[in-house]
């Protein structure tokens, strides 16, 4: 990969592009489908990926091949026309979507995950970062600016779409995994706004509002998403989303949005974690 294709500047990136350097046209079409530097566009975005392909990078090529429909198109109006949620719970509020991603797409996530997972990580608002602790057991692999491929980017524009929130709130996606006995244990995603550790992010960033998951396989036993307020207990399959409110109509926090990821009796799980907040993160 080049210097410029690292670059988080759409006009070094186009620049490098033109001549000829297929990394910088695909993350530039990243950049252009997440509207970061430059206006919002897909048709853009899927056009800039296309350069990529045929300037020989690999990873557009893939991410081509694997958008394509039958016909060798692809139908980004589709992408974008997430599927309405169906209510699971309404206090708190939860709600799950069926077959919100294709197969394909759940695999080549699991896949990027894969060369990527750390033991996961609890928020530390005294550093703003993470810190290793007992309630996770699982590993988890982040996907930062750097490692948001157009794929991605589409996935979490769907996602915030289906959610009803704005893209540029959207945390850094997580891909979770648990092996056997791996688990998230009970906590809330919520920062607690008594914590005064909390309030200059709160500030910048606004509440995380909604977490929205979706189940990137289904090849394993126990591993449900519990609730302990209501005792829902929830195991989608490969593609699906759940999701739901971490905040009340007011805005306020939802106690009871109280959850575990529980650990796999047989088997690995893997699911994508999505936090959203009210605002865009600083970059
Ligand atoms: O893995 C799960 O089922 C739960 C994940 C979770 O609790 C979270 O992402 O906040």
């Amino acid at each position: 990969m080049t210097k410029a294709s690292t670059s988080t500047d759409p006009s070094a990136l186009a620049e490098a592009a033109e001549a000829g350097d297929g990394a910088a046209a695909a993350r530039l079409a990243v950049l252009t489908g997440m509207g970061l530097g430059v206006a919002p566009d897909w048709d853009r975005a899927m056009a800039l990926l296309g350069r990529a392909a045929k300037l020989g990078s690999e990873s557009a090529k893939d991410q081509i091949a694997l958008l394509a429909g039958a016909d060798g198109g692809i139908d980004i109006a589709a992408w974008l026309n997430a599927p309405r949620p169906r209510v699971l719970s309404q206090g708190p509020a939860i709600f799950a979507i069926d077959g919100f991603l294709p197969p394909a797409v759940c695999d080549w996530m699991i896949a990027r995950a894969e060369a990527l997972v750390e033991p996961a990580l609890v928020y530390d608002h005294e550093t703003g970062t993470g810190r290793r602790e007992s309630v996770r057991t699982n590993t988890a692999a982040q996907f930062d600016l750097g490692r948001i491929d157009v794929v991605l980017a589409l996935v979490r524009e769907r996602i915030a779409r289906a959610a009803g929130l704005p893209v540029p709130g959207l945390e850094w996606t997580q891909v979770l995994h648990y092996d056997v006995g791996q688990t998230f244990d009970w906590h809330v995603d919520w920062l607690d706004p008594a914590t005064p550790g909390y309030a200059a992010d709160l500030t910048a960033r606004g509440q995380r509002i909604a977490t929205f998951l979706v189940f990137l396989n289904d090849d394993f036993e126990g591993g449900e998403t519990a609730f302990e307020a209501g005792g829902l207990r929830h195991r989608g399959r490969k593609g699906d989303a759940l999701l739901w409110a971490n905040t009340l109509p007011d805005g306020s926090i939802d106690p009871r949005t109280r959850h575990a990821g529980l650990p796999p009796t047989k088997g690995e799980k893997w699911v994508l974690s999505q936090w959203l907040r009210g605002r865009a993160p600083r970059i």
